[in-house]
This record gives C-alpha cells, structure tokens and sequence, in this order.
C-alpha cells in the first residue's frame, strides 16, 4: 500500500463521544450528519487532489465516521501505525473545538516530531491561540489552501524555511511564533478542482473505503457537491462566512466564483461515477443574473440527469424556475427564510416579504421543483418565544396552501451549539441584543462536554434565554411535526418517533436541569441519563426524521457499474470527463 506524505483527519465532535453521554439534541437535524459531525469540509477532497496532481501523496482518513461506524475502532492504535511527513487537521466548524485538539495532542505523544498543521475557517479565526499549543505546529489560514498546503509539505520534505510561504502560522525552536501575511486569496476558484475522480482513486490507492466516505449513511445516500464561489456576498449578522466574517479573516473583498461551465463539469463527473443528488453549494444569483443563467445553459449542455439541488439565499427572479425546468430534468430548491417574522428577517440580513417567498415556492412547485425545503431557525434577534411558535403556525399555513404538491418541507432547527466565530454577532454581541457565553478556544472546547445542548449554546438573546431556545425548539418541532403527519408529508412512524423523542428529550434535559441545581455540574451522569430510553435514540433526529432531509437518491450499489466503467483505462485517458 501507497505510503501517505499528508493524512488529513478529521475527528469528531469529541474524542470520547462513544463512552460519555451527551444530549447533542438537534444541533445536526438539518444536515446529513449525525450529531458528531462526522462530514469533513469539501476542501479536503480539493487539498488532496491537488497535492496528489504534484506528486505529494495524501490520504482523507475520516476519523469522526470510523469511530461511528465501528464502536471498537481503535483511534490511538490506527494512528500509531501511520508515518506520513506531516498530520493535518480540520478546524472548520467550531463544533470540532475539542475533539481536533484531543485528536492532535494524542497524535503529538505517538509520534513527537511529526508536524501537525491545522486549516479551516476556526483555525483560522483562532490561529493566535491554536499556534499555542505545544502539539500544534502549523496552521494555515484563509478559505484556499491548496496551493499553500503544497508548498508546505514541499518545504517539509525538502527542509527548507517557512518565512515566506503566505497565509501561514508557524512557531521555530529559536524566536517563537512567525505570522505570515494572508496574500493568497485566489480571484477566481477555476484553478480548484474538486475533483470526483480522487475519493475513487483513493480508495483503491490506501485500500480503505471507509475512511473516505464523508457522513454515515452517505452509502446508501450518495450525495455529492459542487462550489460556486468561496466567500459570500450578504452580510447575515451571525454568519461566520458572511462578506464581513471573510473580509475580517480571510482578507477576502469579494468573492471568488468558480465558472458556471465549470461547475457544469464537475457536476457532470460526479454524475459519471455516482446516481446521487449534486447539491449546488452557494447562490447562483449571487455572482449576476448571467452567472445563474449561464449555469443553466451549461447543465442543459452537460445533459445532467441526476438531481440536482439549488440553494437560493433571497428569492431569485419570477421566471429563473421556468428556465431550471427547460435545462434539467430533476431538481429541488433549499431556501433558508429565518423568521416568518419579515421584521426578525431584516434584523437578521435578509429583506424580502412573506408575499415574495410564497410567490417563489408557487413558481418552483409550478415548474417542475420536485421538492423544497425551507428552513427557520430559532435564537433569533427580535425574536422571542411566540414568535418562534408563529413560525411553526405559518409554516402549517403554508404547508397547507401547498398541500396538493406535498413538495414543501419547513423545518426549524435552533442556532446552535455556537454564534459563528467571525460573525458580526460574534464580534459585537451587544449591538444586536446577544450575551454570549464563551469567546475563547478553550471555552468552546469545555462546552462541547456539557451534558446536554443547553449548556453547550455559546448565547442567549435579549428575547430568549438559554432555556426558552431550548423550550421553542421543541415546542415549535412538535408542532411543526404534527402538521407534516396530518398533511401526509412524513409517515406515521416518522411522525410518531420525532414526537416521542422530542418529548423524551426535553424531559431529560429537564432532569439534568434539576441534578445540575441539586449537585452542581458534576453531577452523576449514567445515573440521571439512565432514566432515559438511552442517550443513542434521543441523539437521533429529534426535530425532523433524517430521512425527510433526504432527496431521492439511490444507494452506492447501483452506482457500481458506473465507478468500474469510469476506472478501465481506455486508449490512454480513463476518464469520460472531469
Ligand atoms: C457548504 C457549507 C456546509 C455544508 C458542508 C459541505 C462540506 N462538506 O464542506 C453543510 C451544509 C453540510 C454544512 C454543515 C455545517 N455547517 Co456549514 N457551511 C457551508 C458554507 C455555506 C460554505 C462552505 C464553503 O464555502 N467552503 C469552502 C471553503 C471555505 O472551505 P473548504 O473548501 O471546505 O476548505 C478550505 C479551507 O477552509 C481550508 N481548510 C479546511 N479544512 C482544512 C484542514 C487543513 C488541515 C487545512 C490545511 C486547510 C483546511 O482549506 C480548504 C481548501 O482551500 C459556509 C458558509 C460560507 N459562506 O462560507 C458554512 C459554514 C462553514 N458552516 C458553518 C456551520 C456552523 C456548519 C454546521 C456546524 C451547522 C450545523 N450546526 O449543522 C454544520 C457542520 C457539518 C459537519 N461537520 O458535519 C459555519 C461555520 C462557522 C464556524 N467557524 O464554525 C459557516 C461559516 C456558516 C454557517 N453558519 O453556515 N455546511
């Protein structure tokens, strides 16, 4: 087998999920991952084939997903037996707070002088306190490494100095700690593939299917992505990739787009190996009308057949689902419209009416949007407890209006565990009615053992307490659950499940509330999670059942033909496109 110069790793929430309890409660309902996080940033797949291209060998080894999968996988041993040139870690999502650090100070006593390098936009955010640590010794900063990861790895194997790779933050044995400047920002993002064809060669390369695939049932649910751009062009005020929170980190002014043609392409090679949904990451409308118009013409020109998703961050013109229907045969639409409350939305960034949202879902579902989903979130400035429960009636209501269609899927899921490091929120909670909890790493880090969410949330606002966001969420979730069952939009053993368990849920959380007054915070954990039904049921989907989020998608196996096909070398070039 292939020996790896860079494994890329990406750790779970916590390094001891599997033996502590925790009510991680909702905090991962709306997205494919359970709640340790176990999907690892898009990026790695980008770094990989990227260095790979230049002869540096890299292996992704999703760490966050082999603990998942199997309870007796041994992280300390499958780390002992690896010796690449350097260890890099994901700190993408604050949420890996304390299990990337546990995972570097655990790598750093195996093997003590191979370099451990941290990415990602917490890293980033964080670098002054990550170079700190004795076991971190590298972090490189912004939203495009690739090029910077190489030149790296290269001044590793060759032994030769750091001062002027850019982006990078670094420590010596003599002066200390050195901070490059952040002068890679890449104008366009033509130059990064994300390329489909490494995750197959990977697996045949290092032999290991499992350390790749990136969330646990992604087998049976083969969803794929494709980025338009990195940065963003809305200010959303407790967004971590706003324009301000990129500006601030990243030195990014504007953001960098990935062609439309391009983007067509990588779909396309995805769609050659996998049958799976290819979710369109970030508006289209966000670069120009031409941007999202020339997008479609590449797609009708792709002949693109499977699902594809389309985020839009504001309602795109009246007549754009038209067009979607004429370039491609599937698609869903994913919207996220906050607060039903227009004022709560404008607080939040966002300044379209009801009125337009409504006339938005009527033109997709008119045109062949086989689905939309639309998303709400609790823990909102100006938003206090009844108007979380509003929400969940207007979203009844417009189920309602929709309900011939049974495409409209509403969900609400609470802001949390953190406020978004970098956010404007973040870095003025006052301004916008915020307390927040912790600002530091190591803070973030000793939330994530909290024994239940609550105490994990990093905020609280001027119209909902700790306990109030806890208490909407489930309130608004049961409520919102009972409309989709009596709508026809989830089973009845769906619909029965998300209730028990969200009952059960806040029950529990109600009786480590009463053990925490009682004994304080080291109260008996098995003892007081014993009662429940077990902390693995309540952990699964409490507000949604996972399967609603789902678009339709077949499992890896009726993919096979397509991966053997596409992987016989023939006349010379083995690959159809991409
Ligand atoms: C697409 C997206 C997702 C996708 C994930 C796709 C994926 N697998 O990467 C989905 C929808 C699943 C998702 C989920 C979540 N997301 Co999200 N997501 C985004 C979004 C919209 C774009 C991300 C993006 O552009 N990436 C492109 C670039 C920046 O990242 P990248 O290519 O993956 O990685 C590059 C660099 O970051 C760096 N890098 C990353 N890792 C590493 C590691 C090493 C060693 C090195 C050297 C470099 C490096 O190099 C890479 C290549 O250049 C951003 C918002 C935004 N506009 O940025 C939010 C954002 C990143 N997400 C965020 C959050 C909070 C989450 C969730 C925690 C939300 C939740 N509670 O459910 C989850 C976590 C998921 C998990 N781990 O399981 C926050 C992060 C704030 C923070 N600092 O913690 C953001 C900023 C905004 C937001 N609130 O949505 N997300």
């Amino acid at each position: 087998m292939q020996k790896p110069d860079l494994v890329l790793l990406h750790a779970p929430v916590n390094l001891d999920f599997r033996q502590k309890p925790i009510i991680y409660g909702p905090i991962s309902d709306v997205i494919p991952s359970t709640p340790i996080f176990e999907m690892y940033p898009i990026g790695f797949v980008s770094i990989a084939s990227h260095l790979e291209k230049n002869k540096i060998h890299t292996r992704i080894v999703n760490l966050a997903n082999r603990m998942l999968q199997d309870p007796l996988f041994d992280v300390d041993s499958f780390i002992s037996k690896l010796n690449p040139i350097a260890f890099g870690i994901d700190l993408h999502w604050l949420p890996h707070a304390s299990g990337s650090l546990d995972l570097a100070k655990l790598i750093k006593r195996r093997h003590p002088t191979i370099p451990i390098i941290f990415g990602g936009l917490s890293a980033t955010y964080f670098h002054h306190e990550l170079i700190e640590y004795p076991f971190v010794d590298f972090v490189v900063r912004g939203d495009s490494t690739e090029a910077v990861v190489l030149q790296l790895l290269q001044r590793l194997k060759n032994n030769t100095p750091f001062e002027d790779v850019p982006n990078l933050t670094w420590k010596d044995n003599k002066d200390g700690i050195h901070f490059n400047a952040i002068s890679h920002i890449p104008t366009d993002l033509n130059e990064v593939p994300l390329d489909y064809t490494y995750p197959v060669r990977s697996v045949l390369k290092y032999r290991d299917l499992s350390s790749i695939l990136p969330f646990k049932n992604w087998l049976d649910y083969p969803i794929t992505m494709a980025l338009t751009c990195r940065g963003c062009t809305l200010d959303c005020i407790s967004c971590g990739g706003s324009r301000y929170a990129y500006r601030n980190m990243c030195n990014r002014d504007k953001p960098a787009f990935r062609d439309p043609e391009l983007v067509a392409k990588d779909i396309k090679s995805a769609q050659n190996f996998l049958n799976g949904p290819a979710f369109i990451i970030g508006d289209p409308f966000q670069a120009s009308n031409d941007y999202a118009e020339r997008l479609l013409r590449a797609l009708k020109k792709e002949k693109i057949s499977n699902p594809v998703v389309l985020e839009f961050f504001t309602p795109p013109p009246p007549d754009f689902f038209e067009k979607v229907n004429k370039a491609i045969p599937h698609y869903n639409v994913q919207l996220s419209a906050e607060s039903h409350d227009e004022e709560v939305r404008r607080a939040f960034g966002k300044g379209y009416s009801n009125k337009k949202l409504e006339e938005t879902i009527q033109n997709a579902l008119k045109n062949g949007c086989e689905r939309f989903d639309l998303f709400f979130m609790v823990g909102l400035s100006k938003q206090n407890y009844t108007s979380v429960l509003d929400t969940a009636h207007y979203c009844t209501s417009i189920m309602k209006e929709f309900s011939h269609e049974k495409k409209l899927h509403p969900m609400i899921s609470p802001l949390a565990p953190f406020i978004d490091p970098g956010s404007k929120v973040y870095e003025n909670p006052q301004k916008y009615g915020y307390h927040l909890y912790w600002k530091d790493l190591e803070e973030h880090c000793q939330a994530l053992h909290a024994p239940t969410w609550k105490y994990m949330l990093s905020y609280e606002t001027e119209w909902l307490t700790r306990d109030e966001i806890v208490e909407s969420t489930y309130e608004s979730a049961i409520i919102l659950n009972k409309a989709k069952l009596e709508l026809g939009l989830i089973s009845s053993k769906d619909g029965a499940s998300v209730d028990t368990q969200s009952r059960e849920a806040l029950s529990l959380i109600h009786a480590v509330d009463k053990a925490v007054k009682e004994y304080g915070p080291d109260f008996n954990r098995e003892e007081v999670f014993s009662m429940a039904t077990g902390t693995k049921h309540l952990n699964a989907s409490t507000l949604c059942p996972k399967k609603e989020l789902e678009w339709p998608a077949s499992s890896i196996l009726m993919s096979t033909p397509k991966i053997l096909w596409n992987l016989i070398p023939r006349g010379g070039n083995n690959q159809k496109s991409g």
